[in-house]
């Protein structure tokens, strides 16, 4: 046992919160978490200060805790780590609750540290008092309320075990956030001539010590039942589907494996723009992928050629209506492939779960008799309809988002991850998204489709990692401006591509986009100048208006830092022209 004095000793009090603050970081770093976000307060100044000081991870303050939250969560994103977040008592941890939301959703291993006052001070109007207590409800994976420090053998192995335990509950088959909220008794901080050192070290040599770094293991294939691969084997006219699957970018072996099934079952894949299959053609040369779905099924009379007996699906569905509305009319049963239990059959389909990791599936699966005629059909729909968008948009002016979309695809370079916005610039993506070879990897907060934190999840996936790219509409960019607060200390190199239409183009897609109340309530635009915003930052900004410029930049990406270029569009515009493209098939 290391010596502190009584606990009620104001320096032995703030000794031992120190000390406790140094073992749960340092505990976190053994079990694999590389990255701490802190929100700045007081009650969490000994887990901040443990942060700020182990060198064993990396840490960065950022001042407003949802965008803290969402930082978070893109790194944790990216990395396919834990990523820890830090932060104090009150509405700073009810700001991390969308970022949680997203996190269970998405199965993001987000490991959230709330700090709280002692209990002797919780329900009496002390200040910045809340109900922390399962504050996030059902949406973490786990809740632990972590008993207040105490300078025994026996509180040192409750804290090391509880912290194996949530990273384990964070990292474990069913990814997603945890949530722990430690309570600390002031004063937090020593004197200069407390000796800290001494008692650290042998604290740390006799309860840091854990069996194996769960953060960065990987899991056991999981072999799917006989029965249902015999089942999904003895159907030849088959598609696979594969929607949002962010995961696939930490997972090289999955997206060669869904190659391989696709090679032996002899079934094109359908993906979305959401996995990053779309930036790996080549894996599908000797099969088929198919990006421009959206296009060809708007048509229905092509269904009786394209109708399946059988699907695998990957991921959540597609964003696209148009394949939902394929899927329903055509009713084929449905495989949903997956090891998290979690349902994605959002159509109610003919569906059974087939429970096994893509690895195992792929390795199960046989070579079949291919139906060659049925991967013709749907490469002639596939090729005339990418020719014919590249035709449509040719005689585009630049101004339009979709081609705008495009371009990107076709310009970027390799190595560069992507974060899309929701609203319109998914939808974009998925429809005009080109298929490359960049093995580029494709993140969106789709979980819950929210248009907050996007700034800062792209900054969270950028920060020390390959050079990125964020193409966001103007309301979730400036639903989330207080992300550029983090320029300064923000690491890496990302580009935000800001189509500015002036408020929300997705409403023009909709009905009460004639109402007279649309502008105001429902467009909304605003009167941001994002030139005088970015100077405000010290961001770095550019208008582009040409694809020349827009190729130039975004092939110099490598180096660019924090920059924001603005494309101004018109959404009105943007509808007639996409309605005009997928008429034009
Ligand atoms: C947090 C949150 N608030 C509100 C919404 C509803 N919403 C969906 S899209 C959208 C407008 C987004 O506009 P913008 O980012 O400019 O993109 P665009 O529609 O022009 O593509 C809104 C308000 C949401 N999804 N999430």
């Amino acid at each position: 046992m290391v010596s502190t004095n009584s606990s009620i000793d104001p320096e032995a009090q703030a000794k031992l919160n120190t000390l406790v603050g140094a073992l749960v970081v340092e505990i976190l770093a053994r079990l694999g978490v590389s990255l701490i976000v802190t929100a700045p307060g007081s009650r969490s100044t000994a887990l901040t200060l443990a942060a700020a000081n182990n060198e064993k991870l990396d840490s960065i303050a950022i001042l407003d805790e949802r965008s803290a939250g969402f930082f978070a969560l893109g790194a944790s994103k990216a990395s396919g780590k834990p990523v820890a977040l830090i932060c104090t008592s009150g509405t700073a941890a009810a700001n991390c609750y969308p970022a949680v939301i997203e996190a269970q959703i998405s199965n993001v291993p987000l490991i959230v540290l709330t700090c709280d006052r002692p209990f002797e001070l919780r329900n009496c109007s002390a200040s910045q008092v809340i109900d922390q207590i399962k504050l996030f409800g059902d949406n973490v994976n786990q809740f632990h309320e972590i008993g207040l420090p105490e300078n025994s053998d026996a509180y040192y192995s409750y804290l090391r075990q509880t912290l194996v335990h949530s990273v384990s509950r964070a990292c474990g088959l069913n990814k997603g956030p945890v949530h722990l909220n430690f309570s600390f008794r002031e004063p937090f901080l020593c004197s200069k001539n407390t000796d800290i050192e001494t008692d650290l070290k042998e604290l740390l040599t006799t309860h840091a010590n854990v069996v194996a770094k769960i953060g960065e293991q990987s899991h056991n294939s999981i072999l799917p039942e006989p029965l249902l691969v015999e089942k999904l084997t003895s159907h030849s006219k088959g598609i696979i589907i594969v929607g949002n699957a962010q995961e696939l970018a930490n997972d090289a072996e999955a997206t060669k494996g869904i190659a391989k099934i696709s090679r032996s079952l002899g079934w094109p894949v359908l993906a979305d723009v959401l996995s990053p299959l779309r930036n790996h053609s080549e894996l599908f040369k000797e099969c088929l992928l198919v990006s421009h779905y959206d296009f060809f099924l708007r048509d229905p009379s092509v269904f009786n050629h394209l109708e399946p007996s059988a699907i695998l699906q990957i991921g959540a569905l597609p964003t696209s209506k148009v394949l939902r509305n394929y899927l329903q009319t055509i009713n084929p049963v449905q495989f949903l492939l997956g090891n998290t239990f979690k349902n994605i059959d959002s159509i109610h389909a003919h569906s059974i779960p087939l429970i096994a990791t893509i690895d195992a599936l792929a390795t199960s699966i046989e070579p079949c008799d291919r139906d060659n005629q049925w991967i013709h059909i749907w490469r002639e729909y596939e090729i005339n309809s990418s020719l014919s968008i590249d035709h449509s948009l040719a005689s585009t002016d630049f101004d339009f988002e979709g081609k705008v979309t495009r371009l990107i695809s076709e310009y970027i370079p390799e190595n560069t991850n992507v974060f899309l916005a929701n609203s319109m610039t998914v939808r974009y993506a998925e429809s005009f998204w080109k298929q490359n070879n960049t093995n580029n990897s494709v993140f969106c907060n789709r979980g819950a489709n929210g248009i907050d934190g996007t700034l800062s999840s792209a900054m969270g996936m950028a920060h020390t990692g390959n050079p990125s790219l964020l193409i966001t509409g103007d309301l979730a960019f400036l639903h989330d401006s207080n992300g550029l607060l983090n320029a300064q200390s923000f690491v890496g190199d990302l580009l935000v591509v800001l189509i500015n239409n002036e408020g929300g183009g997705i409403f023009e897609h909709l009905p009460i986009s004639k109402n007279k109340h649309f502008e105001n309530y429902f467009a909304t635009p605003q009167t941001v100048d994002f030139k005088k915003l970015c100077n405000a930052h010290s961001v770095n900004y550019s208008l582009i208006k040409d694809e020349e410029t827009l190729r130039d930049t975004i092939q110099g990406i490598e180096g660019i830092g924090l920059k924001v270029v603005e494309i101004k569009t018109n959404r009105k515009n943007d509808v007639e022209t996409f309605l005009q493209i997928n008429q034009h098939k």
